[in-house]
């Protein structure tokens, strides 16, 4: 469960509302950890009273209340202890292998839908985490200015070069997926329509 070394990753900044913790999830570590509003505060809750998370009521425009949580010393040491600690994989459990594997059941048309929308999703995907390596290397990304101005100067290149290093793995990653479809589309039409194509390969 790394929800809450996700959570811990951006506490080590500073102090935060929940609402501004979930706010900068979102728009960071939540591009390689999603989790909706709805795990993220129970969570909070679950690690507050857990010990790794202090909270304290803080006014919160004229009249209102917010809870900010702060990371406390055992909450650097869990986060601590995880990074050091192996992962533990977990076999596949992916819905669009399974499916690709039993195409055979639908009418082409319908598995080229599978592999259109596989393709627009990584594109997605892929144009987002283009954007974000752009951010973290134009010094424009809140979050990780944020966190620099809290990280000793000699730390600075490797706080910044691992986040460029994760999001250039995922871009890779999408643009093998596209790849990977553009291929089942070609397949699709090959099995589809096995004299047309045998044809074509002759030209
Ligand atoms: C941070 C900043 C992390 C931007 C990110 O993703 C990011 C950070 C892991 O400083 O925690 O995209």
């Amino acid at each position: 469960m790394s929800l809450r070394h996700a959570i811990l990753a951006l506490l080590s900044v500073e102090p935060m509302t929940g609402y501004d913790l979930a706010k900068r999830f979102g728009s960071s570590v939540g591009f390689v950890w999603h989790a909706p509003d709805s795990q993220i505060y129970p969570e909070l809750r679950k690690m507050e009273k857990g010990g790794l998370l202090t909270a304290e009521e803080v006014s919160w425009g004229p009249r209102g209340k917010k809870t900010q949580y702060r990371i406390t010393e055992e909450g650097r040491d869990v986060f601590r202890e995880w990074m050091y600690s192996p992962l533990e994989y977990s076999r596949e459990r992916d819905p669009v292998h399974l499916k690709a594997a039993y195409l055979e059941w639908v009418e082409p048309e319908a598995a080229r839908d599978h592999m259109r929308a596989h393709i627009d999703y990584h594109a997605m995907r892929r144009d987002q985490w283009l954007l974000m390596i752009g951010e973290l290397k134009s010094g424009t990304n809140e979050m990780l200015n944020k966190r620099l101005a809290v990280t000793p100067k000699a730390d600075h290149q490797r706080t910044i070069e691992y986040k460029i290093f994760t999001y250039e793995g995922l871009v890779a990653r999408a643009e093998t997926e596209i790849e990977w479809a553009k291929r089942g589309l070609k397949l699709i039409d090959d099995l589809a329509e096995p004299e047309k194509s045998t044809q074509s390969g002759q030209e």
